[in-house]
C-alpha cells in the first residue's frame, strides 16, 4: 500500500489521473487488507446468532470458549451427560470475517473428567486447530489462525475417541463472513442437526448413557435439531412476520447421518450449498447437507402458519425428534394460499360426475356405527403412528387415547387439540408428556368420525362428536 501511495505521476495531475490511483489503492486495500485492533467475539447460543459484521477491515478476534460434561434433558423424561462447547448443544455460535486474524481460547473446566480440544473447519492447520489445542481439564490452550476462507463452517471435538465425543455433543458452527458480507435479510437463525445413540430405545426415560453399539451401526435413537426434542417447537419455535425475509444458518454435525433438511410449506428462494459463499441455488425443496457440513437457506414467508423443519428421511422427524416449528404471523394472504375452501362427497365408478357437473352432494349422515367403522379407518391413517394402533401411546412420547382421563375429561377440548395441534407440558394418567402434535389436516367430519371412534373403542365407554362441534372450534381461531 505504502509503495502505491509513493507511485509519482510524472505528468501534471489532472482529474483522470486522480481518479484512477484512487481506484488503484481502493484494489490494493481490498487485496492486501491490514489487520487492524482487536476484540473479543460476541457469541451466541442456538438459534441465536450474532450480529453481522460491520467492519470493512480484518481485525484480531479473540474467541473464549469453555468446554464443560453435564446432565441435561435430551427428551421429556430423558436425560443424557452432554459434553459441550459453551455449556449447551449445539456449542456457540461464533461470528468472524474473511481475512480475521482468530485467537483461540480453548478453556476446560476443572470438573470435566475429559481432555478436549476442538477442530474448526474454516482453519487452514493441522487438524484444524485440534493439533495445538488439546486441553485437559482444568487448563487452557490458544492457537491462532487466520480465517482464509469465507463461508459456514462446523466445528467439533477432535479428541479420541472422535466420534464418542461428537455423539456427546461437542460442536457448532463458525461463519466467516466474505468481506463483502452477505445481503441483509430481517431474521436469521442457528439450527444444528445432529444424533444421539442412547441405552435405550426413543423415549425410554431416564439417566440414558451413550451405546457404542448403535453408533457403529449409525442406528440412532434420537435425530434431533439443537441438541434436543422439542428444542425449535411450541415455545421454542423460531418465529418471522408475513413479508420477511429469513436466514437459517443449518449445520450437520452428525456423527453419522446425512441430513435432508426441508422446511413442510416453503421452498429455499436461495441455498447456498454446502455452507460456501456463492448463492449458487435457487427455488430448492430439500437441501442435502453432508455429516460436518452445513448449508444456508432464505426464504420469504408469504403467508401466516407453522411450517415444520425436518430431516425429510421422515421417519427421524416424526419418530426420533428431528422436527423444528417456524411460527410466522400476520394476515392471511388468500391468493397465495387459500386454505380449505370447499368439502365434497367423491363418488367413484360414475358418480362422482354427479358433483363435478351439478349441486354439491351433502355429505351422507352417518349412523352412529358407520360413523365409527369410518372414524376407525381414518385413525389407522392419521393418529395411529404415534398414538399407537390400540390407542396405547408409547411412554414418554405419545400420549395414550385408551382410558385417557385427560381426553375423557373433556371430549370438546379435544377436537381443538385434532384441529390445531397441541405442545408444550400436559399430564395424562398421571405421566407428563411435553411433546408436539401437529394439527391435523381434515375436515368436520373426518376429525368429528376420528374422535367418535376413539370415544367409542380402546376400552373407553362411549361419546359422540358431531361435524358441527368441530366447525365450531375451528372458527373460535
Ligand atoms: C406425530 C404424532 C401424532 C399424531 C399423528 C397425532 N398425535 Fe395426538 N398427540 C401427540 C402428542 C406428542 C401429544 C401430546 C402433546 C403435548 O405433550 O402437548 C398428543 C396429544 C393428543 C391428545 C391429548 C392427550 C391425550 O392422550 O388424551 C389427543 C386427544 C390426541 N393427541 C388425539 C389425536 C388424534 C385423534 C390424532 C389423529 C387425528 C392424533 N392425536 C394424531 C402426537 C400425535
Ligand atoms: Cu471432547
Amino acid at each position: 500500500m505504502k509503495n502505491i501511495h509513493r507511485t509519482r505521476n510524472p505528468f501534471r495531475f489532472n482529474s483522470l489521473i486522480l481518479f484512477l490511483s484512487a481506484s488503484l489503492i481502493f484494489t490494493a486495500c481490498q487485496a492486501n487488507e491490514e489487520i487492524r485492533g482487536e476484540e473479543y467475539a460476541v457469541l451466541t447460543h442456538a438459534p441465536a446468532v450474532p450480529a453481522s459484521i460491520e467492519r470493512d477491515y480484518p481485525t484480531k478476534v479473540i474467541i473464549e470458549l469453555e468446554t464443560t460434561e453435564r446432565v441435561g434433558r435430551l427428551a421429556d423424561g430423558v436425560e443424557y451427560t452432554f459434553w459441550t462447547f459453551g455449556g449447551e448443544v449445539p456449542g456457540k455460535f461464533i461470528r468472524v470475517r474473511e481475512g480475521d486474524l482468530v485467537e483461540f481460547h480453548l478453556n476446560n473446566r476443572p470438573d470435566s473428567k475429559m481432555p478436549h480440544n476442538i477442530d474448526l473447519h474454516a482453519v487452514t492447520g493441522p487438524g484444524g486447530g485440534a493439533a495445538s489445542s488439546f486441553t485437559a481439564p482444568g487448563k487452557g490452550t490458544i492457537f491462532s489462525f487466520t480465517a482464509l476462507n469465507p463461508g459456514l463452517f462446523i466445528y467439533h471435538c477432535a479428541t479420541a475417541p472422535v466420534g464418542m465425543h461428537i455423539a456427546n455433543g461437542m460442536y457448532g458452527l463458525i461463519l466467516v463472513e466474505p468481506k463483502e458480507g452477505f445481503p441483509p435479510v430481517d431474521r436469521e437463525y442457528y439450527v444444528m442437526q445432529s444424533e444421539f445413540y442412547t441405552g435405550g430405545a426413543y423415549g425410554e426415560g431416564g439417566l440414558q448413557p451413550f451405546d457404542m453399539g448403535k453408533a457403529l451401526l449409525e442406528t440412532p435413537d434420537y435425530v434431533v435439531f439443537n441438541g434436543s426434542v422439542g428444542s425449535l417447537t411450541g415455545d421454542n419455535a423460531i418465529v418471522a412476520n408475513v413479508g420477511e425475509t429469513v436466514r437459517l444458518f443449518v449445520g450437520n454435525a452428525g456423527p453419522n447421518l446425512v441430513s435432508s433438511f426441508h422446511v413442510i410449506g416453503e421452498i429455499f428462494d436461495i441455498v447456498y450449498v454446502e455452507g460456501g459463499t456463492v448463492a449458487n441455488q435457487k427455488n430448492v425443496q430439500s437441501t442435502l447437507i453432508p455429516a460436518g457440513g452445513s448449508a444456508i437457506v432464505e426464504f420469504r414467508v408469504d403467508v401466516p402458519g407453522t411450517f415444520l423443519l425436518v430431516d425429510h428421511s421422515i421417519f427421524r422427524a416424526f419418530n426420533k425428534g428431528a422436527l423444528g416449528m417456524l411460527t410466522v404471523h400476520g394476515e392471511q394472504q388468500p391468493e397465495i394460499y387459500s386454505g380449505l375452501q370447499k368439502e365434497r362427497v367423491y363418488l367413484p365408478e360414475g358418480g362422482g360426475i354427479q358433483v363435478i357437473q351439478g349441486e354439491e352432494l351433502p355429505v351422507p349422515v352417518l349412523s352412529g356405527a358407520e360413523k365409527i367403522e369410518e372414524g376407525g379407518r381414518l385413525y389407522s391413517q392419521n393418529c395411529a403412528a404415534c398414538h399407537q394402533p390400540e390407542g396405547q401411546g408409547i411412554a414418554g412420547a405419545f400420549p395414550p387415547l385408551a382410558g385417557s382421563d385427560y381426553l375423557l375429561a373433556d371430549s370438546q377440548r379435544a377436537i381443538g387439540i385434532v384441529v390445531n395441534g397441541l405442545s408444550g407440558p400436559i399430564v395424562v394418567n398421571g405421566e407428563t408428556y411435553n411433546g408436539v402434535m401437529p394439527g391435523v389436516l381434515l375436515s368436520d367430519s373426518d376429525i368429528a368420525n376420528i374422535l367418535t371412534f376413539v370415544l367409542n373403542s380402546f376400552g373407553n365407554e362411549d361419546g359422540e362428536i358431531f361435524a358441527e362441534d368441530v366447525a365450531r372450534v375451528r372458527a373460535q381461531h
